[in-house]
C-alpha cells in the first residue's frame, strides 16, 4: 500500500526551484453565482439532461465565502504556487467595464497569497464565457476574441504586481471541440462545421491577449494551458497508425502547431471547406506570438483504429482505469513530453494539471486514497523520466486542490487531494494530499 510519494534523490523535481502547486477553476469551486453575470455553464446546467446529476455551479465548494479558509488549506499543504482561474463574468460588466466588487474578490485572494509567499498562476479563461457573449455567437463570433483581449487588458492592469504567471486559455480543445462540435460541454452546440471555427477564434483570442500581457505584464510568465490526450494505434497496421495520426492532428496538434509553427496541421486540407476555419491575413502571426511557458495538462491516452466512414474510431479504454473511466497509462505522459519537445521549440513547460478521479470514501474522518497516490507516483515518475531525457519542465500542479464540480459529470467524480463534503462544506485532506505535502516539504 503506497502512502508516500518519492522521487530519485538526484531528481531535478526535488530541487527548491521546481514549483509544486495545486489547481482549481472558478466555475468548479466558487459558487457565488448571484454576485456575477450568468455564464454559459449556468445555462448548460439548467438545461435538463446535460449534467449527469442535474447539478450546477450556484454553490459548488462555496469558495466565494470560504476563500480565506481555503487559502489556509493551500498554505497548509506547503505548495509553492496556486493555479486559479478568473471568472470573466464576475469581473467585467455587460458594458465591458471592470466590476470592482468582482475584482476585489480576486485582489483579496492575490494579496493573501502574496503575504504567504504562494505564487499566483492565473488562468484568464477556464470555460465560463459570459452568457451575453454567447447570445451574440460566443466563440463562433470573431468579435469575442477582441472582447477577451479587452478583458485581459483591464484585469492585468488591476492585478499589477500580484501575479506570477498568466495563462490566457485553459484547454481550448475542450472549449472548441466539446463545446461547439461534440456539444457535451457548454454551450452544447453540435456540428463539425463549428468546432474548428470556434478553435480559431479561441486561438486568436489567446494571441491578442498575449500582446496585451506583454505590454501590461512583461515580468510575469505568460502563456497558455493545453491538454493532450496522446493517440495510439490499436495495432501495427498502417491503417490504424494513420487513423491515430489523424486523430492526433485533429485533437492535439491542432491547438499547439499554430502556436509554435504558425500553421494548422496538414489534415486541414482534407476537411470539407465548410468545416475549416476562416483565417484572415495576419491571424497566424498573432496566434504564434512568443510565450514564456507552455502549460501541459495530462490525464490519459486514447486508442484508435481505422474506420471506413470516418478517419478514425476510438476504442474503449482498457484497464486499469480511474473512476471517470480514463485509462491509467503514465508512459504516454513521458512520450508526450518527449514528442512535443522534439516537434517544437518550446519555452519551459509547466505541468498545469495532472490527477485522477477515484471513488473516495470518507471513513472516520479520513480518506485513504492509496489508488490516487499510486496515480500521482507513476505520473511524477513519468515527468521525471522526460526531464532526464532532456525536456525542460519547471513545475507540476495537482488537479485538483479539492473535489469540485466536474463539468458534465457534476459532483459525482472526485479529483481533489482534499475531500469536500458538499452538505457541510467541510474539507478533509486526503491521504494523497498528505503524501503530496510530504513530498514537497522533504525537498
Ligand atoms: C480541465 C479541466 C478541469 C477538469 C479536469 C478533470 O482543464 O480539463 O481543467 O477543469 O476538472 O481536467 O476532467
Amino acid at each position: 500500500m503506497t502512502v508516500k510519494l518519492t522521487l530519485p534523490a538526484q531528481s531535478k523535481m526535488l530541487s527548491q526551484d521546481f514549483i509544486y502547486g495545486v489547481a482549481t477553476a472558478s466555475f468548479q469551486i466558487e459558487g457565488g453565482a448571484n454576485s456575477r453575470l450568468p455564464c454559459i455553464w449556468d445555462t448548460f446546467c439548467n438545461t435538463p439532461g446535460k449534467v449527469v446529476d442535474n447539478s450546477n455551479g450556484d454553490i459548488a465548494c462555496d469558495h466565494f465565502n470560504n476563500w480565506q479558509q481555503d487559502i489556509d488549506l493551500i498554505e497548509s499543504l506547503g505548495v509553492d504556487a496556486y493555479r486559479l482561474s478568473i471568472s470573466w463574468p464576475r469581473v467585467i460588466t455587460e458594458s465591458g467595464e471592470l466590476n470592482q466588487d468582482g475584482v476585489n474578490f480576486y485582489l483579496n485572494i492575490l494579496n493573501e497569497l502574496q503575504r504567504r509567499n504562494i505564487k499566483a498562476f492565473i488562468t484568464l479563461y477556464h470555460w465560463d464565457l459570459p452568457q451575453h457573449l454567447e447570445d451574440n455567437g460566443g466563440w463562433l463570433n470573431r468579435e469575442t476574441a477582441y472582447l477577451f483581449a479587452a478583458y485581459a487588458d483591464k484585469i492585468s492592469q488591476a492585478f499589477a504586481g500580484k501575479v506570477h504567471s498568466y495563462a490566457t486559455l485553459n484547454e481550448p480543445f475542450c472549449s472548441a471541440f466539446l463545446g461547439y462540435e461534440a456539444g457535451i460541454h457548454a454551450p452544447g452546440i453540435v456540428g463539425k462545421q463549428y468546432g474548428k471555427k470556434a478553435a480559431h477564434h479561441l486561438l486568436l483570442a489567446h494571441g491578442l491577449a498575449m500582446q496585451v500581457l506583454e505590454k501590461n505584464s512583461p515580468d510575469t510568465l505568460n502563456g497558455i494551458v493545453l491538454n493532450f490526450t496522446p493517440c495510439y494505434p490499436e495495432s501495427d497496421s498502417l491503417a490504424d497508425i494513420k487513423a491515430a495520426a489523424f486523430a492526433d492532428d485533429y485533437f492535439n496538434q491542432w491547438y499547439i502547431k499554430p502556436l509554435f509553427d504558425g500553421e494548422y496541421p496538414e489534415i486541414m486540407a482534407q476537411l470539407p471547406k465548410e468545416h475549416q476555419p476562416e483565417i484572415l491575413d495576419g491571424d497566424m502571426t498573432i496566434i504564434s506570438h512568443s510565450m514564456n511557458f507552455l502549460g501541459v495538462n495530462f490525464y490519459t491516452r486514447a486508442i484508435y483504429r481505422a474506420d471506413a466512414d470516418e478517419h478514425f474510431l476510438q476504442i474503449d479504454a482498457p484497464e486499469p482505469r480511474t473512476d471517470i473511466g480514463w485509462e491509467i497509462y503514465p508512459k504516454a505522459f513521458t512520450e508526450l513530453l518527449l514528442s512535443l519537445n522534439e516537434k517544437f521549440t518550446l519555452p519551459p513547460i509547466y505541468i498545469t494539471e495532472n490527477g485522477a478521479a477515484m471513488a473516495d470514501k470518507l471513513v472516520d474522518g479520513a480518506v485513504n486514497d492509496t489508488d490516487r497516490i499510486d496515480y500521482y507516483q507513476s505520473h511524477l515518475n513519468a515527468v521525471h523520466d522526460a526531464i532526464e531525457q532532456g525536456v525542460q519542465v519547471d513545475g507540476y500542479f495537482a488537479w485538483s486542490l479539492m473535489d469540485n464540480f466536474e463539468w458534465a459529470e457534476g459532483y459525482l467524480k472526485r479529483f481533489g487531494i482534499v475531500y469536500v463534503d458538499y452538505e457541510s462544506q467541510l474539507r478533509t485532506v486526503k491521504a494523497s494530499g498528505l503524501a503530496y505535502k510530504a513530498l514537497i516539504s522533504n525537498r
